[in-house]
């Protein structure tokens, strides 16, 4: 019998490892920060355009709108374990005078896809085709200015933190000094913990780890943040070994030179050694506690420190007098509850629809603008023919 449920349990292995492990992976950062560059470095391949993306104000607002840009590629390992990585990134973030519509953009998206559980784990026949696609890692990215954080970091690591989980990193580390760098890590870590600002910083459970994850997870959090240094190109180098590295006149930065990058350990946490961890916190820890104060007629909006909240009960069709009113209460809450999920729903699609519209707007000026290309082309051509014929 063992055997049975040993192979069956190995089949199931077998074809998750097919399938692949679903993960998701947000980076958010200013502009020019290094975004595009860094998913391709962690890819090891060209997934994102790295040309500027100039995001331009609509007609109605002087404000940038950020935009989420999602794109899935498929990792192996030497094992062949397959990650089907999706990358969501932020282009426009941090661009505006006032950023709240940012954070609010990138919290509702994050929102959506746990309501998207919520909605699924509530249906009696399950949809087979269905794609979690919660956010598991969200990567803020730190200008290196040399100085701790700035006031948008620490509102947007506050706002969101609680929501899911967040690991800093300094990005371009090559433009600091070792020196620079190690007190720049150093003042970031006294603003997070001045803050009490939630990011995720590898937890564990003290009773219930084995000293090698002990050491690891306090070896990570030491390192926090993790500093980062990204390319887009691939040299060979004399002893024809291949290196992904930022060419300079003085010489070469490979991206994996541990005196100045923690890319390298980022990396094997993110995609090796804590990529069950991250999907397991995210599950858990932030989804469940969104669930419950869903569910429990509160907030979920609202960014409380993590708590143990009771799990909401199911209403008893046996109540008694005491309990009618305080369920009465829990169903009117719900129905507040639904009533704001159904608003922001709304604004949600009312964005998308604003967003569908700009794009729209894009094209139509680009099939404007070539067409006057061949008009011109067209006419230049006639004018070379015209002296020919004549
Ligand atoms: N020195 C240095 N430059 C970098 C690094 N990573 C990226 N860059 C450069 O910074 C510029 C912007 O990089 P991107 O990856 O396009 O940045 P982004 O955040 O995606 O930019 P937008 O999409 O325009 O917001 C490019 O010129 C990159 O070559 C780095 O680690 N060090
Ligand atoms: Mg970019």
């Amino acid at each position: 019998m063992s055997g049975i449920i040993e192979a069956s349990s190995a089949l199931r292995k077998r074809k998750h490892l097919k399938r692949g492990i679903n993960f998701t992976l947000m980076v958010v950062g200013q502009s020019g920060c290094g975004r595009s560059t860094f998913i391709n470095t962690l890819c090891g391949q060209q997934v994102v355009d790295t040309s500027t993306t100039v995001l331009l104000p609509t007609d109605t607002s002087t404000e940038i709108a950020l935009q989420l840009r999602e794109e899935t590629v498929e990792l192996e390992d030497d094992e062949g374990v397959k990650i089907q990585l999706n990358i969501v990134d932020t282009p426009g973030f941090g661009d505006s005078l006032d950023n709240t519509s940012s954070f609010d953009i990138i919290c509702d998206y994050i929102r959506h896809q746990y309501d998207e559980i919520l909605l699924e784990e509530s249906r009696v026949r399950r949809n087979p085709r269905f794609k979690d696609r919660r956010v598991h890692i969200c990567l803020y990215m730190i200008t290196p200015t040399g100085h701790g954080l700035k006031e948008m970091d620490v509102e947007f690591i506050s706002k969101l933190g609680n929501l899911v989980n967040i690991i800093p990193v300094i990005s371009k580390a090559d433009s600091l000094t070792v020196e620079e760098l190690k007190l720049n890590k150093k003042l970031i870590m006294e603003d997070i913990d001045r803050f009490n600002l939630p990011i995720y910083n590898f937890p564990y459970d003290e009773e219930d780890i084995s000293q090698e994850d002990y050491d690891t997870n306090t070896y990570l959090r030491s390192t926090l943040p993790f500093s980062i240094v990204g390319s887009n190109e691939v040299y060979n180098m004399d002893d024809d070994l291949m290196i992904r590295g930022r060419k300079y006149p003085w010489g070469m930065l490979d991206v994996e030179d541990s005196s100045i990058s923690d890319f390298v350990i980022l990396r094997n946490a993110l995609l090796i050694s804590h990529l069950h961890d991250l999907k397991d916190y995210t599950h858990e820890i932030l989804y469940e506690r969104y669930r419950t104060d869903a569910l429990s007629g509160g907030n979920p909006n609202k960014n409380e420190p993590i708590h143990d909240s009771p799990i909401a009960q199911p209403v008893s069709p046996n109540l008694s007098e005491g309990n009618v009113t305080s369920n009465n209460g829990t169903y009117i809450a719900r129905e507040e509850q639904i009533r704001l999920e159904e608003e922001r729903l709304r604004q949600f699609e009312e964005r998308v629809q604003q967003e569908l519209l700009l794009k729209r707007k894009e094209l139509l000026q680009r099939e404007q603008e070539l067409k006057e290309i061949e008009e011109r082309l067209e006419k230049e051509a006639r004018m070379k023919q015209e002296p020919l014929e004549n």
